[in-house]
């Protein structure tokens, strides 16, 4: 047994009765087992391994047609009162919700190997870190876990003998059945259970299970915060790092941004991005009152398609070892993985995500556009010399951001905290012509948390609130950006991916009281000349084109924010309802 603490045992033990595996095995973390699964994995086809050669240590795995992505219709926030789940959450009444699940795990591990996961959320030793016990019938979520969190018996050490502070998931793949396939979250009972997917943000359960719902409630209790954030360090040529907080929805670009590579115009005078995190940030107030954040999560779950030397040459890289595929291509000459977006030779003898014989000239996509990499963070070549760092980082800013075509300007400062919080809440991004439906439809996103606020989203905002409360004049500075204004033509005016960098400039300036900005009606703006475009295909006037607040689109924003707000009933702040007031008084004007 790897642990003597009573509390995992017996639980563990209900577990066992419930599910009735043929066989327990306890994940101790160590090489020798983990090559174990492997080769297990290998023989039983879960796992295919990759050109030893090209790929030391990388895998593909396959899941199942119908299970390729996150599900929020059917995941639920199992609180006592509906209430608390909010309007944002589908809810189930917890009882139910156990007797409905327990039904379907009744006897699911029957004839398989049921695994019992320890992992550490955040770095070991750290006072921030919580620790999490998985079980599940899955090899590949033990790998998984293995790369996405720090696995194995040092997290139960971390734990103790007596503790109970850990969150129960539990996951079975059961019979795969889309029509049986819930993921129910007990935030009052620190439990979480998975069946009937292997997808890994169905199944992971560290990953937006807790580290996002869960520790979000948890955060609210306990007076810190778990956000949908990168991080990363910006070093001067003196050496000095400022680190930057930043929340986007999917589809924006967040592990770019948090590998963002310098243009020359910066590298060559000594500025350097650091990664922490490109996905999840936990964050509390330190003894210095400043707010520090760590990094839960040891690896990245990146989106494959798109990824290549030229979008993020440092993810790219991270995937070269230790990395398991899941749904891309599988190039069959060389033993190989390939997707949309990484290069202009699509493998010509090779199998598509779904494992069939694949023709790249028929225009059918080979890799799932949800295909994924579980690369470790050590791969990562601007990893952070602070990533485990048991302390976190001192956040200078918290950035929002969405995809708007017109009305969001390039970047904006909020007046202050409460403004920064009102900022956040109405975070929004629009329907592109890739996807099919209406072109330019906004969808609300508040702080990127919509899917992943494990309780009612108006005492979330009250929560953003307290702690600005807290820290007082010691709070990161709140900006907003936005990469993706288009032209007249659709085309994007700004270039994006490592000039961003451009923008980080102004708000680390305007952070350290550096930099001048102009007032306008929804914040703080650059003066077009306080960002540098040296080096850069375009002139100060479409600089202040990127900067102009257009007053008509904004009061129609403003009229779907007073929609989107009402959702939240009398649960919404009233500093967000002053804010909104505010906003529309300065349109007005
Ligand atoms: C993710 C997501 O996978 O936000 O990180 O969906
Ligand atoms: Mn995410």
């Amino acid at each position: 047994m790897l642990t003597n603490n009573k509390n995992v045992l017996k639980w563990v033990d209900e577990m066992v009765a419930l599910t009735k595996p043929d066989q327990v095995v306890w994940i101790d973390g160590s090489e020798e087992q983990l090559n174990d699964l492997r080769a297990q994995a290998e023989a039983s086809g879960e796992m295919l391994k990759l050109n030893q050669e090209k790929l030391p240590g990388c895998y593909l795995h396959r899941t199942a047609v119908n299970d390729v992505a996150r599900v929020e219709g059917r995941t639920f926030i199992c609180s006592r009162k509906e209430e608390d789940a909010g309007p944002t959450n589908n809810w189930m009444d917890p009882k139910e919700a156990y007797a409905k699940l327990g039904e379907i795990f009744e006897g699911s591990m029957k004839g398989r190997t049921m695994y019992v996961i320890p992992y550490c959320m955040g770095p070991i030793g750290s006072p921030f870190s919580k620790v999490g016990v998985e079980v599940t019938d899955s090899i590949y979520v033990v790998l998984n876990m293995d790369i996405m969190t720090r696995m194995g018996k040092a997290a139960f050490d971390q734990l103790g003998d007596e503790s109970n502070d850990f969150v129960r998931g539990l996951h079975s793949k059961a019979e795969l059945d889309d029509q049986k396939r819930y993921i129910c979250h007990f935030p009052e009972d620190n439990t979480i259970w998975s069946v009937n997917s292997g997808y890994g943000g169905n199944v992971l359960l560290g990953k937006k299970c807790f580290a996002l719902r869960i520790a979000s409630y948890q955060g609210k209790q306990e007076g810190w915060m778990a956000e949908h954030m990168l991080i990363l360090g910006l070093e001067n040529p003196q050496g000095d790092v400022k680190y930057i907080a930043a929340a986007f929805p999917s589809a924006c670009g967040k592990t770019n941004l948090a590998m963002l590579i310098p243009p020359e115009f910066y590298s060559k005078q000594g500025y350097k991005v650091w990664t922490v995190g490109d996905d999840i940030a936990w964050m509390r107030i330190g003894d210095d009152g400043r707010l520090w954040a760590i990094n839960p999560e040891n690896g990245f779950f990146g989106v494959a398609p798109g990824t290549n030397v030229k979008s993020n040459p440092n993810a790219l890289e991270s995937t070269k070892k230790g990395t398991i595929f899941t749904n891309v291509v599988h190039d069959l000459d060389n033993n190989t993985v390939w997707w949309e977006g990484l290069d202009k030779n699509p493998p010509k003898n090779a199998l598509n995500w779904k494992g069939e014989k694949w023709d790249c000239e028929a225009g059918e996509k080979g890799a799932h556009p949800n295909s994924r990499f579980t690369a470790p963070a050590e791969n990562c070549p601007c990893i952070s010399s602070e990533f485990s760092n048991p302390q976190g980082v001192p956040i200078s800013a918290i950035v929002f951001g969405g995809r708007r075509a017109k009305t969001a300007p390039l970047v904006y400062q909020s007046y202050d905290w409460e403004h920064g919080v009102f900022v956040g809440s109405i975070m929004a991004s629009e329907t592109t012509a890739a996807a099919a439906g209406a072109v330019g439809v906004v969808r609300r996103d508040p702080m990127a948390m919509l899917p992943f606020c494990g309780y009612h989203m108006g005492d979330y905002f009250q929560h953003w609130l307290e702690m600005g409360r807290k820290l007082g004049d010691k709070a990161p500075k709140i900006f907003n950006v936005n990469w993706f204004r288009t032209d007249d033509e659709g085309h994007f005016i700004w270039p994006g991916f490592g000039d961003n960098m451009r923008v980080l400039m102004w708000i680390l300036d305007r952070c350290e009281g550096k930099a001048d900005a102009v007032e306008t009606p929804i914040g703080y703006e650059p003066k077009a000349e306080d960002i540098n475009i040296e080096g850069l295909d375009i002139d100060l006037g479409t600089v202040k084109g990127l900067l102009e607040v257009d007053k008509d689109l904004w009061k129609e924003d403003a009229a779907g924010i007073t929609e989107f707000y009402a959702k939240f009933g009398d649960k919404l702040p009233k500093e967000l309802k002053d804010q909104l007031a505010a906003l529309k008084e300065r349109l007005d004007k």
